[in-house]
């Protein structure tokens, strides 16, 4: 029931957006798999499956997900990956399929890893993570956020470009590893952009580790459906069992999910929330000793109350910060977590982040447990909230 080697469940979460908003389709969607694929062969996973949908596409790999928008794509890789090493790769398909030669923003995350002593190339150290994105980017920001001693979560981000500086262009080679990026210059009706408005966006992730056994067992997979290669209808069966299918209305939502042999599951969803497509996506490590699940999700939630963050008007059958925080953890039933939420500036964007930490602390307070950081950052254009919670009684340093 147990592989004897540890494996790091947090994700490296890399997220480019080549343009401020969806304007100019298809972009990058047009890129053919095969060509992803190949990107993906330099990090070290593969596709197992694909949903086309109306705004996006969402592959769900081998080492969890990738998210691919018209004008921008999210890569989140879990294990010993190699995310950074794919990011010359994607800047140099997005300028030769697409005429993208700048990028807008670039954010790259993580929690502390579980075992960083397993990883490879620059993911072996935040410093040279760091240095690595500096390598692509002149205007970047990287961040600890929490304690250094215990769970943190590492936030590398990048200003937009108001002048005719080439971000793709690399400051320095980063040592013999790195292939100098130059850019392709692929003339393309997408290639002189006029701003177009700013795209509202919205991004929460629940990190979770120190799952329950009764929550753990489930993502074990059963030895006769593996061996009937069932990893697709068996992790469908185990998202309506356990509520993940109905964490957003079923109607609205496409999900594709995958259960691994002997453990672990993945799941990727679409879901339509009214005024456009957004994604869920859900990744087990459920073994003892190194248990973790992740949720992230870019759907704008509707507001039950003035003071907190969420889009009024929406469908009343999508759920709000809270139900949602509660559901999920719920389902994972952690006894340690940490929740982000990243939100575009507006006016009212800090009030709505203050809103939100109060949201969190209402949420998880009556299940038993307690905030031991609760951190608010304003950067240039975001907003993020950062809180993390233990359950009483819950072993081991935070
Ligand atoms: N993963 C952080 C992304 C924030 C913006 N969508």
């Amino acid at each position: 029931m147990q592989s004897s080697t540890p494996f790091e469940g947090p994700e490296k979460l890399l997220e480019i957006w080549f343009a401020p908003s969806a304007d100019r389709l298809p972009g990058l969607r047009r890129i053919d798999r095969a060509v992803w694929e190949e990107m993906l062969d330099i990090v070290k996973c593969k596709v197992l499956s694909v949903i086309v949908g109306e705004e996006l596409d969402a592959y769900l790999l081998s080492e969890s997900s990738l998210f691919v928008s018209p004008h921008k794509i999210i890569l989140k890789t879990c294990g010993t990956t190699l995310n950074l090493l794919g990011l010359p790769r994607i800047l140099d398909i997005a300028s030769r399929h697409c005429g993208f030669h700048k990028v807008w923003r670039c954010f790259y995350s993580r929690k502390s890893f579980m075992f960083p002593e397993r990883q490879l190339g620059p993911h072996r150290e935040w410093g040279e993570e760091v240095r690595y994105l500096d390598a692509f980017f002149r205007n970047g920001s990287a961040y600890t956020v929490g304690k250094v001693n215990g769970d943190h979560w590492l936030l590398y981000l990048t200003s937009p470009v108001e002048d005719d500086e080439d971000t793709l262009e690399p400051l320095s080679t980063y040592g013999s590893r790195l292939r100098m990026y130059t850019p392709s210059p692929t003339p393309s009706l997408e290639d002189s952009p006029t701003l177009p408005d700013l795209e509202q966006d919205y991004t929460i992730e629940i990190l979770m580790s120190h799952m329950s056994t009764p929550a753990r067992l489930p993502f074990f997979y059963h030895q006769k459906e593996a061996a009937e290669g069932r990893g697709h209808s068996y992790a469908r069966k185990l998202s309506t069992e356990l509520g993940i299918d109905t964490l957003f209305p079923v109607d609205r939502t496409t999900l594709d999910a995958f259960a691994f042999d002997p453990c672990g599951y993945s799941a990727n969803a679409l879901v339509d929330w009214g005024g456009g497509e957004g994604y869920y996506t859900i990744h087990v490590t459920p073994e003892a000793g190194w248990s973790y699940a992740s949720f992230e999700c870019n759907v704008p939630l509707p507001s039950r109350d003035s003071s907190v963050l969420g889009v009024r008007g929406l469908d009343p059958d999508l759920p709000d910060l809270q139900t949602l925080v509660r559901n999920v953890v719920n389902i994972f039933d952690p006894g340690r977590l940490s929740i982000t939420l990243f939100v575009s500036t507006s006016s009212k964007s800090d009030v709505a982040i203050e809103a939100a930490q109060h949201v969190f602390k209402q949420s998880l307070s009556p299940r038993g447990y307690y905030r031991n950081e609760k951190i608010n950052y304003e950067f240039g254009g975001y907003d993020l909230a950062f809180a993390s919670f233990q359950r009483l009684g819950t072993k081991g340093r935070n």
